[in-house]
């Protein structure tokens, strides 16, 4: 049997013993970290999903902590997303970008206090960044990862489960908003949040000695809805249109591109990173952008599809970031990241190696 040797560049989730003894059979890297990707059985993973009820590790969903007399303006200067308005115990999804207003991370931000902040990261190395900005603009804050980590309650009923386990009052909670709760005497951040459109919350583990026993508190309150393991789904994210940072996009990929415009206030001051640039980049007019492929008539192909050329008329016009087999669109759909003179309804062909398929880009989401 192949082993992992864990070490502090490759760390293990306070869940990763639960994960292995619900049967996961396959992890991938994530902020130097493992998430698991399956339990054996993709088709019923998604179905519970859509159906019922599925409980994830996502504690690779690392935060980095800002706080002190400068946090909420090195919040913002490292956010191209009005913070002004965001209440204590609410979150905002947040597009971040370097200078030359290229995305580096699409965080959930959560404001704890006045002067406290989490980033609930994507995959990349935000602690550094945020250390690097905060010393050479000479920021009064102390940056940290502290001991947390999400466990994702995603599906119809996951509302059921959460609500067995900390009572109704949680049905009231509005997305991204949080608060503080016991699972048992284990505390937990409860967030109204998770990476799929199904409905559902994250239980963010405030002691990592105790991963287990949360796992199988949720297991039991979920057991009488149908609840078993997950993870990110990736045709039900693509169905929904979420987007993967690192996944989707490149070292080249600005908000704008990829549909996070609705984020992103041009206005704000100059001193935020990327803000000068996303200014000059709306007003030239973005190159490229994010639609959906259609693949009709395909069988389920093996894995997932990534960063497949996709051509039109002959001529490469962009890729399919990710992609994967919809059972409820019976159809293989994927992002594409194509070029501004494609749009929907055009018909393109899929670069899949030695398999060359037709398919229609459409808008998003898919469904
Ligand atoms: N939850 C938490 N942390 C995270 C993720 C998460 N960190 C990594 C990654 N996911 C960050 N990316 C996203 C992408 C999309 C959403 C959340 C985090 C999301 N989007 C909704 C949508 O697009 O419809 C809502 C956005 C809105 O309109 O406010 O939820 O999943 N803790």
């Amino acid at each position: 049997m192949m082993q992992i040797g864990p070490n502090t560049r490759l760390r293990v989730s306070p869940f990763f013993d639960a994960t292995i003894e619900a049967g996961a059979t396959a992890f991938s890297p994530y902020n130097k970290m493992l998430m698991p990707v399956s339990f054996g059985d993709p088709s019923a993973e998604y179905e519970r999903l859509i159906n019922a009820v599925s409980q994830w590790d996502v504690s690779v969903q690392r935060q980095i902590e800002i706080s002190g007399p400068d946090a909420a303006r090195l919040a913002q200067i490292l956010s191209v997303r009005d913070l002004s308005k965001c209440a204590i115990g609410q979150g905002k999804y947040v597009p971040m970008c370097d200078h030359a207003g290229n995305l580096i991370n699409d965080p959930v931000v959560l404001k704890l206090a006045e002067d406290k902040f989490w980033f609930s990261i994507a995959d990349n190395n935000i602690e550094l960044w945020a250390q690097s900005i905060a010393h050479e603009r000479q920021l009064d804050v102390e940056i940290c990862e502290p001991d947390v980590s999400p466990l994702a309650v995603q599906g119809p009923k996951a509302e059921d489960v959460v609500a067995k386990l900390f009572g109704e009052w949680v049905r009231d909670l509005k997305f991204f908003w949080f608060a503080d709760v016991l699972a048992g005497d284990i505390p937990v951040k409860l967030v109204r949040a998770g990476f799929s459109k199904q409905g559902g919350f994250e239980l963010f583990l405030m002691d990592g000695s105790r991963g287990k026993e949360l796992w199988n508190l949720v297991h039991e309150a979920g057991i009488s809805l149908g609840i078993g393991p997950g993870y990110p789904n990736p045709v039900e994210r693509i169905e929904s249109g979420l987007l993967s940072y690192g996944g989707d996009t490149d070292a080249k990929t600005n908000p704008f591109e990829v549909r996070l415009e609705k984020y992103v206030n041009l206005t704000l001051d100059d001193e935020v990173i990327g803000i000068r640039a996303l200014r000059k980049i709306k007003e030239e007019g973005v190159k490229r952008h994010q639609l959906g492929v259609k693949i009709l008539g395909q069988e389920a192909h093996e894995g997932h599809a990534i960063w497949y050329d996709i051509e039109k008329d002959g001529v490469k016009v962009g890729n399919m970031t990710n992609g994967g087999w919809s059972p409820r669109l019976n159809a293989s759909i994927g992002f594409a990241l194509v070029s501004v003179s494609c749009q929907p309804g055009d018909v393109v062909t899929v670069m899949k190696h030695g398999q060359n398929l037709e398919g229609t880009l459409c808008e998003l989401p898919f469904i």
